[in-house]
């Protein structure tokens, strides 16, 4: 908590004067640092009428210290809390030192105001101040309240506020400084800065001066630290640029009754989430939260037959094949709906009427036996919208390996599993082999589970493989379209021929178009996994599967 003070203690020694500007919300503090500032002031003036209420010491001091602890926590430059009178006398001081310092306040100013305080503006109200003794034995309690001597106490003195001229004003700000006040501040609302600036020019103290030129306000932070000030305090600019612009957006609305009128002159949504951290909410959650927080939609791929399981798959897709009492595809849904994935869709083709499962939407490719994986895939298209998940029909996996690939920062990745180099691949079909960056080698030395390893080639005679495809695919909102432009581009220069390894761009596989995508500059990632999947291709593979 005291690195705050401490910051600002170190500050105080460098040269120049430093700027403290009010801020009455965390969302203000955080504009505030953007805009530069070294330190934020928690004005009285404006934490009440950010409530409002008169500057008076109408809201308590747990409601003063709420709001500036509230804005300590939104920032990394100090802040420095206005205490008015400190909420009461000596023995108040003493709590408010205590628990202002307790919530990372950097320093606290109170000042001679009798208890109930009000506002050094405002005007015809009764203005009292308390005698200097009284405010010097306050101040002691202040310096011996406070656990670190990095908490800066700011003394205050209303002398020229009162009306008591700069013979009054001095003697108080020399008993402060006396006391043992880190600063002494002396307040003015002449709007002649000449009787200040001669009071700090002659200052001998080594109490370093503040000031809050609100009234004398033609004079700029460099010539009040050339006239001998230290800490300048811009008190409350923001809460009346804020009024009056939230002034002029109600009445607007209130008159023409349609809230795109007021759009020219208000800030976008966009803006306000880029101040209040969206930004950092959206990779925190794919840092440390399970995956499935953005809406995810999956795309099933189940319209092939089945070469190699006879009986098995004659009157069903292998998706319908059932896994110790439940089909291939009710597994698949499982899996996704524990990461959180509820919009699902598979492509049917072969024995499409066997094709039953709660919880998913239909698409029907009736040319399956003439087309690939892709065309498949475009017979869904209307999933294609945002994230989405596509996977093989006939593939169990751990939910644990889609969490890894929902949680991938790529536009487009796979989940490529590097089991291959220890245990090479059984059957007759040849599996989708995948060559990565890193892996390119062969040496798994580098495998790390979920790691992002960019996807150099993939599909069926790749040389130097690394890895195998497991079957699913993300794309992200931006992978969406990227696939699908590549798609179109394909296609319009298709004429019939062969397509990366397939005989045509209809008979297209998954595969053919990754690799298309890659050939055109797009970065497909490869989420490395070590098996947790199996896919259902021959008996081999089904009583495997059994066992698991
Ligand atoms: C405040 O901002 O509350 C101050 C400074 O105390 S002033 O309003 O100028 O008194
Ligand atoms: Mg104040």
């Amino acid at each position: 908590m005291s690195a705050s003070a401490r910051k600002l203690r170190d500050r105080l020694k460098q040269p120049g004067p430093i700027i403290a500007v009010g801020a009455f919300s965390p969302l203000a503090a955080v504009l505030a640092e953007e805009a530069g500032f070294e330190a934020i002031w928690a004005s009285g003036f404006e934490i009440s009428a950010s409530n409002a209420v008169p500057d008076a010491n109408i809201l308590t001091m747990a409601e003063q210290l709420d709001a500036a602890k509230r804005v300590a926590r939104r920032v990394n430059i100090p802040v420095i809390a206005d205490c008015d009178n400190g909420f009461g006398n000596a023995i108040n001081v003493i709590r408010t030192v205590q628990d202002y310092e307790a919530d990372g306040i950097a320093g606290m100013c109170f000042e001679d105001n009798i208890f109930p305080k009000r506002c050094s503006f405002y005007a015809g109200v009764k203005r009292e101040l308390v005698s200097p003794e009284e405010h010097a034995g306050k101040i002691k309690a202040a310096l011996e309240a406070r656990r670190s001597q990095d908490f800066v106490i700011i003394a205050r003195t209303e002398a020229y506020i009162a009306g008591w001229g700069m013979d009054e004003a001095r003697r108080r700000a020399e008993i402060y400084a006396d006391a043992g006040a880190d600063m002494v501040l002396v307040h003015s609302k002449n709007p002649d800065f000449t009787e200040l600036k001669e009071f700090a020019q002659s200052w001998d103290r080594d109490t370093p001066l503040v000031t809050v030129p609100t009234i004398y306000n033609h004079v700029s932070a460099d010539e009040l630290h050339e006239a001998g000030f230290k800490l300048v305090i811009f008190a409350n600019h923001a809460l009346r640029s804020s009024l009056r612009a939230m002034r002029s957006t109600y009445q607007k609305l209130a008159e023409t009754r349609r809230c795109g009128d007021v759009e020219p002159d208000i800030c976008k949504l966009t803006e306000v989430y880029e101040v209040i951290g969206v930004p950092q909410m959206r990779s925190d959650e794919k840092r440390y939260m399970p995956a499935g927080g953005e809406p995810v939609q999956c795309v099933i791929l189940a319209a092939g037959d089945s070469k190699h399981l006879g009986e098995l798959t004659a009157d069903k897709p292998k998706a319908m094949l059932e896994v110790r009492g439940k089909t291939i595809l009710q597994h698949q849904v499982a899996a996704l709906n524990a990461c959180g994935i509820k919009e699902i869709a598979v492509v049917r083709g072969y024995q499409k009427d066997a094709v039953r499962c709660a919880g998913v939407r239909t698409y029907d490719n009736d040319e399956w036996e003439s087309q690939g994986e892709l065309l498949s895939l475009l017979t869904a298209k209307n999933e294609l919208k945002g994230r989405t998940v596509v996977l093989y029909g006939d593939i169990l996996f751990d939910p644990s390996i889609l969490q890894k690939l929902l949680k991938s920062e790529g536009d487009v990745a796979i989940a490529v599993d590097h089991a291959i180099n220890d245990q090479p691949h059984e059957g007759p079909s040849a599996p989708d082999l995948v060559r990565t960056k890193h892996g390119a080698s062969g040496d798994n030395s580098r495998f790390v589970p979920g790691a992002d390893d960019e996807v150099l080639a993939l599909g069926q005679q790749v040389e130097g493989a690394n890895g195998e495809f497991a079957g699913m695919l993300m794309l992200s909102h931006e992978g969406v379209s990227r696939f699908l432009d590549a798609y179109n581009a394909a296609s319009e220069a298709d004429q019939g021929g062969a397509f990366h390894e397939a005989p045509s761009l209809a008979k297209a596989s998954l595969t053919d178009m990754l690799q298309d995508l890659i050939d055109r500059g797009t970065k497909v990632s490869g989420v490395s996994i070590y098996k947790g999947w199996s896919e259902v291709d021959t008996f081999e593979d089904y009583r495997r599967a059994w066992k698991a």
